[in-house]
């Protein structure tokens, strides 16, 4: 999926405005650069494209020391990401999304796109997400959090009611996660998630809502956080929830602005920004909501690195809202060379 939101990212780059590194990491964790051909990172029949090993030639990972970079083989390119003003990390999920490259980065001194190690790992965690917008008077729905070895209590099993929605605890693109009608599936759901990590949740299904996206970026040059319009998520009839293949491969329908009253789409809007101030974002993020029928607005979850192809919900409520593919690129490299100018 990283693949898919890169090649859209170096499509839309003008290159006359900025100078591409493109950098592709394998399955196995290699560290290429790749001619950075778009075409090559489209989804072909239902297949996500993968970087491989043929891909390009070997960068070294880069090694901090003192804000200099240690290229470990300037011959095999690793002296080019030493180079670099800024990187933009499109990658989601664990290793990209979690804060741990945001570290390697910092360590490394290299200025990059969106929100630093805190954040990242905080939204990564569904658990701390969910305890730090809660701390902040943000509405987040019911869940108990199993830990290695717990299961469920009786206790908490009255409280939640079914059905519940079991999930991995720092995933992402519904990797892992089962909705449970039944008690009965509930352990086989648990282990399912174990499978992806050991801390597991148990969330309390929202029936009947709807399922609202909303972008946010960082003011520009220190300003407050700014709202796009959000989405409203119309997930293909042939998926009952918003699961992996619903997300990338069947494209779902999205309605900017949603049909909901003003006062709804403010309060989404304000809510995102205060989700966005909350978790310590920095660049982007798209802060996921479900609207109940009674119109009360509550926070999923919040993605530091949300979906970026051209058809993802982020480009196009910024389209929408006035700033399209191209200039929204530009400015969040730009926001993240002026970080850098400031705390540089
Ligand atoms: P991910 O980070 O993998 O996207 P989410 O928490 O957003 O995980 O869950 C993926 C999808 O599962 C949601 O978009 C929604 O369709 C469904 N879902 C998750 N939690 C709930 C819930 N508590 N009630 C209803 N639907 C849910
Ligand atoms: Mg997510
Ligand atoms: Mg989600
Ligand atoms: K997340």
């Amino acid at each position: 999926m990283s693949a898919v939101s890169a090649g859209s990212v170096l499509s839309a780059i003008d290159p006359d405005e900025f100078e591409v590194v493109p950098v592709g990491i394998t399955r196995q964790g290699r560290w290429l650069l790749t001619d950075g051909d778009p075409s090559e990172l489209a989804i072909r029949g239902r297949q996500f494209p993968e970087i491989t090993d043929g891909a390009g030639t070997e960068v070294a990972l880069p090694a901090g020391s003192g804000g200099r970079i240690v290229a470990l083989d300037p011959a095999q390119g690793a002296a080019a990401l030493a180079d670099v003003d800024v990187v933009l990390p499109v990658l989601h999920g664990a290793y990209g999304e979690d804060g741990t490259i945001q570290g390697l980065l910092e360590m490394a001194g290299l200025p990059y796109v969106g929100a630093g190690v805190f954040a990242s790992a905080a939204c990564m965690d569904k658990e701390f997400t969910k305890k730090l917008m809660a701390a902040d008077g943000l509405p987040v729905g019911e869940y108990a959090v199993l830990r290695t070895g717990q299961s469920l209590t009786e206790a908490d099993m009255a409280r939640l009611g079914l059905p519940v929605f079991v999930k991995p605890s720092r995933a992402g693109s519904s990797v892992g996660i089962t909705r449970v009608d039944d008690w009965a599936q509930l352990p086989a759901a648990v282990a399912t998630a174990r499978e992806i990590d050991s801390k597991v949740l148990v969330e309390a299904a929202f029936t009947g809502v709807r399922e609202i996206e909303c972008g946010v970026l960082e003011g520009e040059y220190g300003g407050e956080p700014e709202a796009s319009l959000p989405a409203e998520v119309h997930i293909d009839s042939r998926h009952s929830w918003y699961d992996l293949e619903a997300k990338y491969l069947d494209e779902p329908e999205l309605d900017i602005p949603p049909r909901l009253p003003e006062h709804v789409v403010d309060e989404i809007r304000r809510t995102a920004c205060r989700a966005f101030t909350a978790l310590d974002c920095a660049g982007l993020a798209r802060v996921d909501f479900f609207v109940t029928p009674e119109l009360d607005v509550v926070v999923n979850e919040i993605n530091t690195m949300p979906g970026f192809t051209a058809a993802s919900a982020f480009p196009k409520m910024w389209a929408r809202s006035g700033l399209d593919y191209p200039k929204l690129v530009s400015r969040l490299i730009r926001t993240a060379l002026h970080r850098r100018a400031e705390h540089g």
